[in-house]
């Protein structure tokens, strides 16, 4: 039984709990992760592989991008096709910003390596966490491992725990507003050791499901296909993921994925989850811990940089100036960017998919509104000035 002592315990070594616990050392404020689950695990985890022109800002700024800016690809613009005739959304021209491609495992593997080197606090397979007395002066986390129980003394918790973590049903009951859809399909994804056949990523409305083409290197490319909730993978040979995905990318200039050896091939169901509010005394949510978007606007990992960019920013001024003010409004501001995300994620999604209860009519409509966003330049502005991301109020 041994007991510690920080100034922010944190919940969950993803994104949003490994930049928080960054940016709290540049402000020379003390936290101490925990995480479930090993380093490599965290390191190898597949998951998001784009990242906004606001968070490749807050990863320079932090002095965190060092490798992205090396290894990450520059996109300054997406194609949306429809029928297999493609139409590019050219993002700098018309918002000035691009986005850059990095999987988000990477910016997990170089966030670590800043903590340790900087002599961060991060405790993997960290054992069983419940979190105390957040809603009095002097919260407490408890870490129950092989029989020895831990307890961190801090003046804050954050929970980073992700959709499935400890910290969001801490909250009392009650205390919480739930706003929550379920999308009656997902995505079937695969990595392949191919390199990349097209400069930029490609989203295909197709009337078998919607596709999407997509990459993470020079060597490596990332592709998914609307499929069932509960879509047996063992039914998925490779040689049908190909086709399949041949099938609904093939492109009227004669373009279709180059194939390869698939790495990893899994399915993620589609949601969009909010969690109001973000603070309950003194434990924070932020990113997944608080809200889910469906993956089809990119947003998901940029959402949980955000959350802890202003996390960060109100303990700094509350330690520095002793002001509350920005604590205070973090769970108001962080929603506000939130909805927008949630906003433009399930836009973008309901675009994009087939809807198996769709009526013809809905159909035309869909099909209308892509046809819209493909001719008019309003239209490609807002999406494009939502896609590279909103700037940081
Ligand atoms: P994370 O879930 O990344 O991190 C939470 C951490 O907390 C994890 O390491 C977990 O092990 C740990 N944890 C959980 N419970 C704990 C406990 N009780 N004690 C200690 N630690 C605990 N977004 C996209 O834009 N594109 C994608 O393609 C995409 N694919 C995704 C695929 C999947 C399967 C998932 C789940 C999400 C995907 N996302 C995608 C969204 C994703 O990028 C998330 O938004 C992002 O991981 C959120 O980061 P965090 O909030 O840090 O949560
Ligand atoms: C990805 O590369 O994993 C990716 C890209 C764009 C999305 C979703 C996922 O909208």
């Amino acid at each position: 039984m041994a007991s510690f002592k920080t100034q922010v315990g944190i919940v969950g070594a993803g994104p949003a709990g490994l930049m928080l616990s960054h940016l709290l050392h540049q402000h020379g404020i003390s936290s101490i992760v925990l995480e479930a689950k090993s380093r490599t695990y965290c390191e190898e985890r597949v998951r998001a592989g784009v990242l906004e022109h606001t968070s490749v800002e807050m990863l320079r700024i932090a002095g965190v991008a060092q490798r992205l800016e090396q290894e990450g690809l520059r996109h300054e613009g997406i194609e949306l096709g429809l029928h297999g005739r493609l139409h590019r959304i050219p993002f700098v021209e018309l918002t000035g910003k691009a986005v850059t491609i990095y999987g988000q495992q990477e910016v997990v593997k170089d966030l670590i390596n800043r903590r340790l080197s900087d002599g961060g606090d991060l405790r993997f397979e960290c054992g069983e966490v419940s979190l105390h007395d957040f809603d009095g002066t002097q919260p407490s986390i408890r870490v129950e491992r092989r029989g020895t129980v831990d307890t961190i003394r801090c003046d804050f918790i954050a929970g980073c725990d992700g959709f499935h973590g400890v910290s969001r049903s801490s909250f009392p009951d009650g205390a919480l507003t739930i706003y929550d859809h379920t999308y009656t399909f997902a995505w079937l994804g695969i990595l392949a050791e191919a390199a990349p056949s097209r400069e930029e990523l490609v989203y295909m409305h197709h009337a078998r499901g919607f596709a999407l083409y997509s990459m993470r290197s020079p060597r490596v490319t990332r592709l998914y296909l609307q499929c069932k909730p509960n879509e047996d993978l063992a039914e998925w040979s490779n040689s049908r993921v190909w086709d399949e995905l041949h099938t609904r990318l093939e492109c009227s200039d004669g373009w279709y994925p180059t194939e390869g050896r698939i790495l990893q091939k899994s399915v993620t169901g589609m949601r969009s989850f909010v969690a109001e509010p973000l603070q309950c005394g003194r434990l924070f949510l932020a990113g997944d811990a608080a809200h889910i978007v469906p993956p089809t606007g990119a947003k998901g990992m940029n959402l949980a940089l955000a959350d802890v960019h202003y996390l960060a920013e109100a303990l700094r001024t509350l330690y520095s100036e002793n002001s509350h003010k920005k604590l205070d409004s973090y769970s108001a501001t962080c929603l506000r960017r939130i909805w927008k995300a949630q906003r433009f994620s399930s836009w973008m999604t309901s675009l994009l998919h087939r809807f198996e209860d769709a009526t013809p009519f809905d159909r035309k409509r869909q099909e209308a509104e892509l046809e819209y966003v493909m001719s008019s330049r309003a239209a490609a502005t807002s999406l494009a000035e939502n896609y590279v991301g909103l700037p940081l109020d």
